[in-house]
């Protein structure tokens, strides 16, 4: 991987990606783009390196910015996520699954190798809810799940059929204290760090007692780089590795974020739509497999993280209290 065109780059994962591999890389060497952009967006990435406008459902998009800037890799973000899913489902599969193929068939044609995040949310009720394996049933009942089981055994058939060097890892809710996140069910567990802070009160959507995956962003972001710097002989699985850091629920986070905001209280106001999503993703995940294929290993724990995101978050939010 030397030179890297992400899409979504202006999202709660690229935004701060494209930072980090620019660093890696070279600025000149990774190529942000999105569909549009964004007032919002993280002025470092957009002058800190190249930018094109990209929208992945225009093939001759993904071509040119690949073809211009002379790309060997694409990190491909751009996706719509669970909770958004449900309310446009449609809209989901088109880019889902049609910008999906078409960053497929460029890395096919133009011999790319391409990273696509895969979710927890690729399993379903019928899954094993602990210590969710590699190799399981898949039956999601969510637009978004579906999408992200298709869109696994798309990226595995482009590589056993075509060759094409896919990659992906099935990600658990992600906790940033840069971009905020974009309409997942996993939302709720960065928005309450945000609440301790500003408000010292946090209005939960989904039920005490919920257990998810999670990862702080800086896992999440040696998660991208060091699976596309493995040693592809080594890979016995490729879409889509399970990965984790912590599995835990509302009252977990809350209680972490109290012991440094003794003011802080929660309440429960349950999303029926979230809800009903959580509690069709595993409790955890086993992901042996991408520690022993390739070194993953995740840094950060519920107490390490919520240390660094509260630290990050009172700069950026100039409460140095
Ligand atoms: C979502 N944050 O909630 C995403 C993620 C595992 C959750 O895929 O939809």
């Amino acid at each position: 991987m030397k030179r890297i065109l992400v899409t979504g780059a202006l999202g709660q994962i690229g935004s701060e990606l494209v930072l980090k591999l620019r660093r890696i890389y070279g600025e000149n060497n990774v190529v942000a783009s999105s569909r549009s952009k964004k007032d919002t967006a993280n002025k470092e990435v957009m002058e800190s390196g190249p930018f094109e406008l990209v929208d992945v459902l225009n093939s001759q998009q993904i071509i040119e910015a690949t073809k211009k800037h002379n790309v060997d890799t694409v990190i491909h973000l751009a996706s719509i996520l669970s909770a958004v899913g449900e309310e446009k489902p449609h809209l989901l599969w088109d880019i889902n699954m049609n910008g999906l193929y078409n960053v497929l068939e460029v890395a096919r044609e133009k011999n790319h190798g391409v990273f696509i995040p895969s979710s927890i949310a690729a399993f379903g009720p019928s899954t094993p809810m602990d210590l969710t394996p590699q190799d399981t049933i898949q039956r999601p009942t969510t637009i978004y799940g579906v999408s992200k089981v298709a869109g696994e055994l798309l990226c595995d058939y482009y590589y056993e059929r075509f060759g094409v060097d896919t990659r992906g890892v099935r990600f658990p809710g992600l906790i940033s204290y840069e971009a905020l996140p974009g309409g997942g069910t996993t939302d709720y567990a960065v928005h309450i760090y945000y609440e301790a802070l500003k408000t010292k009160e946090f209005i939960c959507n989904i039920k005490e007692g919920t257990k998810m995956d999670m990862m702080y962003m800086p896992d999440a972001l040696d998660c991208i780089v060091n699976l596309m710097e493995a040693d592809s002989t080594k890979l016995k699985h490729r879409n889509a590795f399970n990965v984790t850091a912590m599995s835990f629920g509302p009252e977990d986070v809350y209680a972490e974020i109290k012991k440094h905001v003794p003011e802080f209280e929660i309440k429960y106001d349950v999303d029926p739509v979230k809800q009903k999503i959580a509690e069709s993703w595993p409790n955890s995940l086993d992901d042996s497999a991408a520690r022993e294929e390739w070194g993953w290993t995740p840094k950060y724990n519920l107490e390490t993280m919520t240390v660094d995101m509260l630290e990050k978050l009172k700069e950026k939010l100039g409460n140095n209290k």
